[in-house]
């Protein structure tokens, strides 16, 4: 198929959808911005209170990307959805009110249960537009869809024909990265697909999230699928919230109400983080205030008091831990440091303490020895090492410390355990457009907050000052020749760090395309804005918080 083909085949479904959308949104005349006034009443709420028999209900789901997957129930009169709820116990055929451990409700957080707010918001992006005024000026008009796909499939063509098939630069990530059909994300996505296919696509790698939780499960546990499921805390008897705030940033559907019930157990809580948080206070948990980025610190603190008392789990170690002691070393590297050996200071004769530690994080070596003797004498413990503490230089080393210590108190592969590392050993998979190398194309993919770096400094530029990912064809190693940007479910300059860096770059752009359901900070830099539907307005099967399928694979 070529472009041209192509781009009808986009225009058609976009405007099937556009369609759809007007009629239920009834802001459905052709000036619907201008003329707000002559809307019709019942497409608000805030007009006579429905009954729930004068509305129909369609169970859906949200779709946000918090690693979670509520239930919305919408409640419609006609095509409008005048209301939002969320499960009741009774849509899972059971009685209402049915909330058991085997069959937990999914009720929805107040972001969810607020979607409406954003469905209908007045700012809503209706109509395809272009940029009048200078980039980032934040001026635009109206265009009709034929001309805001025209003046794009033309300068998608003109640029890989003047700078070759790098010049695109896929930005997917998460805005709706869970549905089966429509996803935005770098490896399955839609975008992905397309720009790929086009032939045109620079692609980019990973979030300013848990890249270092990624790399320390992948060279500890040799797999990212290395957590445990949420519904296993409710077995703990420890828990131990390191840089993790459960009540705000979910991991899971249903975290909350699985810490709730070990709570009810008679499991202890500990949060180790700078700040007071709400699940500290919700789950009384002893709070061990620790200057941010110090974490690997009192880490080793805790493993050495937990050597030098002997507390280990040595039959765990002996059995599974590559490394930990001299007994564990593989063959091949018999001679070289040991785990434990670093720990006692052998190599650099410098014990890590916790009194060496507590002159590094701020936290009392009282405290450290405490909480080092709780976590190996209690049995499970979960040590929950959140990602968070890991966003920052050298990252990785709180992660891989955090994986010593549950390795060493045998903690892995143990119901009310945690190997928390940045996935789950089960995810759910649901793919619809499968993954290969045919349809997944890319012509060279970089880390994705360095796309700026990249672009201010091409073609002067070594691999890894921009993450360049490796290829196994001749084009190894090539700078892409970035002019050209597609968002599609991200907001980099809400996002990124370095927002100036970002402006910079912007402005050697030739064209920038952004499809969000409003202007964004980031659409307020492109020269098209294309208007998308929401999860309520198109048809798709919602996954829980999964990681790519590729990305497990790789
Ligand atoms: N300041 C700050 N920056 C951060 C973070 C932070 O906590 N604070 N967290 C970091 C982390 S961990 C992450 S993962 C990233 C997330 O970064 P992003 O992925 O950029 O974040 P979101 O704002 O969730 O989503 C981006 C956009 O997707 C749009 N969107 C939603 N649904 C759809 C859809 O169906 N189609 C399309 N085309 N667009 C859609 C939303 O309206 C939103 O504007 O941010 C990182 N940066
Ligand atoms: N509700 C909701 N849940 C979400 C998301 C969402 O948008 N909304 N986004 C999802 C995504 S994409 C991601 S990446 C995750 C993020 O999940 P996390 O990384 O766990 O979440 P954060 O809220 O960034 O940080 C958690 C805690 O870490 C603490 N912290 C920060 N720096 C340090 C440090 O150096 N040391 C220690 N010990 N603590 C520190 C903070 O004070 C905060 O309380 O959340 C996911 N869950
Ligand atoms: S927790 Fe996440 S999935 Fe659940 S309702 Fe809130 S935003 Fe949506
Ligand atoms: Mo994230």
């Amino acid at each position: 198929m070529g472009i041209s083909a192509k781009l009808k085949l986009l225009e058609s479904s976009l405007n099937l959808n556009r369609r759809d959308f007007l009629k239920i949104s009834a802001i459905a005349s052709a000036a619907g911005l201008v003329s707000l006034k002559s809307r019709k009443a019942e497409a608000f709420a805030y007009e006579p209170y429905l009954k729930d028999d004068e509305l129909s209900t369609v169970v859906t789901s949200c779709a946000h990307n918090c690693g979670s997957r509520h239930m919305l129930v919408a409640h419609k009169k006609g095509d409008v959805i005048v209301r939002l709820s969320t499960d009741n116990g009774t849509y899972q055929g059971d009685a209402y009110g049915t909330d058991t451990e085997e069959m937990p409700q999914l009720r929805a957080c107040l972001r969810g249960r607020s979607y409406r707010s954003r469905l209908y918001s007045a700012e809503r992006l209706l109509f395809p537009m272009k940029r009048v005024g200078k980039r980032g000026e934040g001026k635009f008009k109206r265009i009709s869809w034929d001309e805001a796909l025209d003046f794009v499939a033309k300068e998608m063509v003109r640029l890989k024909e003047e700078y070759g098939p790098t010049a695109l630069l896929d930005q997917s990530y998460a805005g709706a990265s869970w549905g089966v059909l429509h996803k935005s994300d770098q490896i399955e996505g839609l975008q992905g697909r397309f720009l790929g296919l086009f032939g045109c696509r620079t692609s980019s790698w990973s979030v300013p999230s848990y890249q270092g939780t990624t790399f320390s499960s992948r060279m500890t546990f040799g797999t990212i699928k290395d957590g445990n499921e949420d519904d296993t805390f409710a077995h703990s008897k420890l828990i131990i919230m390191w840089g993790w705030n459960p009540a705000y940033t979910f991991h899971g559907g249903n975290t909350f109400y699985y810490m709730r019930l070990a709570k009810q157990r008679g499991c202890q809580f500990v949060l180790v983080d700078p700040q007071y948080t709400d699940s500290a206070a919700a789950y009384d948990a002893w709070w061990i205030p620790i200057k941010p980025n110090t974490d690997a610190a009192m880490m080793a603190g805790m493993a050495h008091y937990i050597f030098t008392n002997n507390l280990q789990d040595q039959a765990f170690i002996d059995k599974f831990v590559q490394g930990m002691d001299a007994g564990t070393m593989p063959d091949w590297a018999k001679n070289r440091e040991n785990f434990k050996d670093y720990i006692l200071g052998k190599y650099d004769n410098e014990p890590k303490t916790p009194e060496w530690a507590a002159s590094i994080c701020g936290v009392k070596a009282s405290d450290i020895k405490k909480l080092a003797d709780m976590y190996a004498t209690t049995k499970p413990a979960a040590l929950k090492a959140s990602w968070a503490p890991g966003r920052n230089a050298y990252g990785e080393q709180y992660n891989r410390m955090a994986a010593a210590l549950q390795a060493m108190t045998g903690n892995i592969g143990v119901l009310g355990g945690s190997s928390e590392g940045v996935g789950k050993a089960w995810q759910a998979q649901g793919i619809a457009y499968p993954y290969d190398k045919s349809t997944n194309i890319w012509k060279q993919s970089i880390k994705s907050d360095r796309w700026a770096h990249c672009v201010l400094n091409y073609p002067n530029l070594k691999r890894e000052e921009i993450g360049l990912w490796p290829r196994s064809d001749a084009t190894d190693g090539q700078i892409p020749n970035i002019r050209g940007i597609f968002w599609h479910g991200s907001d980099w300059f809400n996002q990124l760090t370095n927002i100036n860096k970002e402006i910079q770059a912007i402005r050697k752009m030739e064209l920038v395309v952004c499809m969000d359901s409003t202007i964004t900070p980031s659409g307020l830099w492109a020269d098209i804005l294309l208007p998308i539907t929401t999860h309520f307005e198109r048809h798709d099967v919602a996954l829980p918080g999964a990681l790519p399928q590729s990305l497990l694979e790789r």
